[in-house]
């Protein structure tokens, strides 16, 4: 792997065709269960223009009351579905961390979608690692410090990719600048999904 910032490692192209081809089977098959939503900004209501849904025992949700986790589909109110197998495998063999994750948020990005410079802080175990996972459209992804004004670089994310956010970059600014449509042929349409495999809750 490669470290882009202090503690956020890259693995390029981690997963090869038949594996992410594997994946997107089983993410079609969890938004069967749990169809995409609109999240929607706090107070303002404003959509994000990425469409979002969520397997785990926890799924982050925003709307106009807030940002949270909590253990059922905003629209459908069923529960989330589980985590599949193939995602909790890597997980253990990526962090090595000892509890299991409790969350894993889709995100779907249109070619037009992107997510603005934000930390990820709705967590209340922030010591345990994020896992983010790549499929389709390269995504031109920005990563800086703990300081929104502070500098920012840039790597394109491709299928397959996996980075793994721990200790020093785990309250990075991130986001996502564009999305290159066209880039990879796995979706059979133009888009990006990310995986994020969360831990939520310290354990007990
Ligand atoms: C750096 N997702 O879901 S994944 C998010 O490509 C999110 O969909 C982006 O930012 C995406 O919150 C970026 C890489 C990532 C995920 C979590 C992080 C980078 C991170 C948490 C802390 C620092
Ligand atoms: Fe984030």
């Amino acid at each position: 792997s490669i470290e882009i910032a202090p503690d956020c490692l890259w693995w390029p192209e981690l997963l090869d065709r038949p594996a992410q081809e594997a994946l997107v089977e089983e993410v079609r098959g969890l938004l069967r269960e749990a169809p995409l939503f609109a999240p929607a900004m706090p107070r303002t209501g404003k959509p994000l223009s990425v469409k979002m849904s969520n397997c785990g025992p926890l799924g982050w949700v925003a709307d106009v009351s807030g940002y949270r986790y909590q253990p059922f589909h905003p629209d459908t109110r069923a529960p989330w579905p589980p985590i599949p197998r193939s995602l909790l495998d890597l997980w253990d063999q990526l962090t090595r961390h000892p509890a299991p994750p409790e969350a894993c948020l889709i995100n779907w990005y249109a070619p037009d979608a992107r997510m603005g410079l934000h930390q990820d802080r709705d967590e209340t175990d922030l010591s345990a690692p994020v896992l983010s996972l790549s499929l389709g459209d390269t995504a031109l992804f920005r990563i800086g410090g703990e300081n929104r004004s502070g500098s920012t670089h840039s790597v394109r994310l491709t299928s397959g990719d996996a980075v793994l956010l721990a200790g020093r970059s785990r309250l990075a600014f991130h986001g996502v600048d564009r999305i290159l449509p066209g880039t990879s042929t796995l979706l059979g349409a133009p888009g990006r999904i990310n995986l994020t495999l969360r831990r939520v809750t310290p354990p007990d």
